[in-house]
């Protein structure tokens, strides 16, 4: 903006008449105001665009990865959609949002990652995350993550639930995926602690978790890629069941 004015800077010291640098502010506060009207029109495009992106999607049941930033969203993302059986790399980018199309066993499906929803999501930025609201509410199938490592993780579960509710979406089909249990161990658990011991804390973990939360839920390691073909069993069943309710006449076995 700084810029903008030194071209007054010669005015200066002029005789009290309305002179021509305060036409020149006119002229400025005009352009400024016709260049806010066409970027409000190129980000109306834009949505457009990301509603008809969605649009063309067609009859694929959806899934979105959610949950509170960095709990690995987008390396569980990765490592579901590059895994052996991954067939096509299919890139629907809208502005902050990406969306594959996976296929596991010759059934697809549509996988989102999402921005990461924080606690008290400020007002003016809640329309840039439009698009990571509406890959939400036209999902069918929310895998939440949870960083498990994390002291706060289940506040932060609170928060991804509430924002859920806000946005009608909080009775979806949901898969509970707490990640990080190789952070969790290499935290909480002593190094003269036994397999057996280890194994009992683990058990007690899902159990917890599978008390709290009404929901099926899987402890990975996303990095680690440990308990992903648990995570991929589960996630493929609760797919094939919404195909079988949208399309009940359709469906094969996958
Ligand atoms: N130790 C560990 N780190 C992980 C795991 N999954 C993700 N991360 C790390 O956590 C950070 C955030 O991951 P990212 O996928 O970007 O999170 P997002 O914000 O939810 O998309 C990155 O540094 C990842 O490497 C995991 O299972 N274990
Ligand atoms: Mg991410």
């Amino acid at each position: 903006m700084r810029g903008l004015w030194t071209h007054l800077e010669r005015q200066r010291g002029g005789i009290g008449m309305r002179g021509p640098g305060e036409q020149e502010i006119e002229t400025d506060r005009r352009i400024i105001r016709d260049k806010i009207a066409l970027l409000k029109k190129r980000l109306e495009k834009i949505d457009q665009q990301a509603q008809t992106q969605r649009k063309n999607r067609g009859e694929l049941i959806r899934v979105s990865l959610v949950g509170y930033t960095n709990v690995g969203k987008s390396t569980l993302m990765n490592v579901l959609s590059k895994s052996d059986v991954f067939a096509e790399n299919k890139l629907f980018a809208t502005l902050d949002t990406t969306v594959r199309k996976v296929v596991w066993d010759t059934m697809p499906f549509l996988l989102s990652d999402t921005v990461g929803f924080i606690r008290k999501l400020p007002h003016h930025l809640v329309e840039s995350f439009k698009s990571t609201l509406d890959e939400v509410r036209e999902s069918d199938i929310l895998i939440h993550v949870v960083d498990i490592a994390h002291p706060q993780h289940e506040d932060h579960i609170l928060t991804v639930q509430n924002t859920l509710n806000e946005l009608g979406a909080s009775d979806r089909t949901t898969l509970m995926v707490f990640n990080k249990v190789d952070l969790y161990r290499e935290k909480y658990f002593d190094d003269y602690l036994d397999q057996g011991t280890k194994a009992e804390i683990m058990q007690e973990i899902r159990e917890k978790f599978s008390n709290m939360y009404n929901f099926p839920n899987v402890l990975i390691s996303a990095t680690d890629k440990e308990n992903i073909d648990l995570l991929r069993d589960t996630l493929k069943d609760m797919i094939m069941e919404e195909y079988k309710v949208r399309y009940p006449f359709q469906v094969k076995s996958w």
